[in-house]
């Protein structure tokens, strides 16, 4: 036990000595080495072939220059990545993020999760990520388009449909992927399924905007059966009013629960009566406006400025969907204090460590990003099948597949929790079952 331990500990000191600066990757470190021990002792192969070091070293970065034109015919100049992870189990895949935030470590730390999330899948899919730091928000269609294009010109030599499959994430919906996807064939003249998210008239999968949001209200559905907790008439309160809130909320709301928030990075709305979701996508997904619009429709509804006060709005069931680190200790104890009983990630690693210690202490059932999110990754792998085979599913046998999809992950989640004396701890689980996957295929294909 020691000895593994401290193996892990090694480890962790050698990423925050290489990488000092990259504080997202090394907490995504640090929550995966502290839950994995027990794999670690299963396996003592894995110490002998430095198979960690391996697993948290990148196996290629590309980083690039991304020079374009905006409306003003002024020459704008971002930066460009792709990170590609681990290819053991398939090719990379995982999610453009276009964000002013977007660096390196915020790439690696979603990289690595994606890992993880697309080994729990069940599905042939390794783990990437990139994206830039371009702000899509305040641009034209035409700047969109311009910086897609000069984006895509550098990134087709390192993906193919074979090689690496990005797709969307913050930032990145499908008008980039469309935009994406036309300079990709235009340049290299293939027509492949090279990017998933496609629009449904050019290989795109129905169900895929839906996947992420649905596929977590389906995780969800689990945890609150084990609980014993129906989710009709629940409160849930959702952050987020992107891609993954706006479906979780349609889920949650087909399910019968009453969803009494959204927000975005300006502020969140409460609307006792229950949010309009038709208002909130006409705002976000059609007019590309702010969220605070919402209240000039629903004069009971509240408007309040910063994100953040959305945790202290009382619920059963909180459903973090906007990005990493928005939850922390303080929201964590306020959503404690006033009786959740449920959270379930949409977002990767919205919660902060010690929020996520402070649920556990006081017995919330959480369920982690990697798992009760993957349902988004799991229909692009399901979009990269249609592709290859040429055909088009049905919304209903994708979605279908998806809550199967789902219903195994938790399956694989809990028994790992069993297996390894983790019992209730489904972010241990969730490492660990990913984890086991990942590591016996690089332990079969060698010192790589
Ligand atoms: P979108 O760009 O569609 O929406 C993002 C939402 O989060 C917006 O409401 C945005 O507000 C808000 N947001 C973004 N950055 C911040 C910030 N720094 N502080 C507060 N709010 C912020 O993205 P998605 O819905 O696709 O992604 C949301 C989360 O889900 C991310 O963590 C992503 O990695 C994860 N995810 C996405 C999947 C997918 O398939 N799309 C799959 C699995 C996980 P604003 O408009 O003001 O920027
Ligand atoms: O975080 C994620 O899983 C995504 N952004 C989706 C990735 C994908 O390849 O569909």
């Amino acid at each position: 036990m020691a000895d593994m331990k401290a193996y892990a500990k090694k480890v962790l000191a050698g990423i925050e000595a290489k990488d000092p600066d990259q504080k997202e990757f090394q907490n995504t470190a640090k929550e995966i080495l502290q839950s994995i021990i027990p794999v670690l002792e299963a396996h003592p192969e894995y110490k002998e072939e430095k198979l960690l070091e391996r697993f948290f070293e990148p196996e290629r970065v590309v980083m690039f220059r991304v020079p374009w034109v905006d409306d003003k015919g002024e020459l704008q100049v971002n930066r460009g990545f792709r990170v590609q992870m681990n290819s053991a189990i398939g090719p990379y895949k995982g999610g453009l993020r276009f964000h002013p935030s977007v660096n390196l470590s915020i790439l690696k730390f979603l990289a690595t999760e994606q890992i993880l999330k697309n080994a729990l899948s069940g599905l042939p899919i390794g783990g990437g990520k990139g994206g830039s730091d371009f702000d899509p928000k305040g641009k034209s269609d035409n700047e969109v388009m311009r910086f897609c294009q000069s984006f895509m010109t550098e990134l087709y030599r390192h993906i193919g449909a074979d090689i690496d499959v990005p797709a969307g994430d913050i930032g990145v919906g499908g008008r980039e992927i469309g935009y994406l996807y036309g300079q990709y064939k235009r340049i290299t003249g293939l027509y492949e399924g090279v990017l998933t998210g496609k629009g449904l008239t050019f290989g795109g999968s129905l169900a895929r905007t839906e996947a992420t949001g649905y596929g977590l209200l389906y995780f969800t559905s689990n945890v609150l059966r084990d609980a014993g907790i129906d989710i009709k008439d629940k409160t849930v309160v959702v952050s987020g009013a992107g891609n993954v809130a706006i479906y979780a909320i349609e889920k949650a709301q087909q399910m019968g629960a009453k969803v009494v928030t959204c927000s975005d990075s300006s502020g969140y709305v409460y609307d006792p009566d229950g949010i309009d979701l038709a208002l909130v996508k006409d705002i976000k997904e059609v007019r590309r406006a702010r969220i605070k619009e919402y209240v000039k429709k629903h004069k009971k509804a509240e408007y309040h400025e910063g994100c953040k006060g959305v945790w202290n709005v009382p619920c059963d069931i909180a459903l973090p969907c906007a990005t990493q680190n928005e939850l922390d200790l303080d929201a964590a104890k306020e959503l404690v204090k006033n009786g959740v009983k449920v959270v379930c990630e949409g977002a990767n690693m919205p919660s902060t460590l010690d929020a996520i210690a402070y649920f556990q202490k006081h017995k919330v059932k959480f369920g982690p990003a990697k798992a009760a999110n993957a349902g988004g990754v799991s229909v692009s792998a399901l979009e990269m099948s249609q592709n290859s085979e040429r055909l088009s599913w049905t919304f209903e046998e994708v979605d279908n597949y998806l809550k199967r999809i789902m219903d195994d992950i938790y399956k694989k989640t809990t028994a790992a929790c069993e297996e390894y004396g983790a019992k209730g701890d489904l972010l241990a689980g969730a490492n660990m079952a990913g984890f086991v996957k990942v590591a016996n295929a690089m332990h079969a294909q060698g010192w790589v």
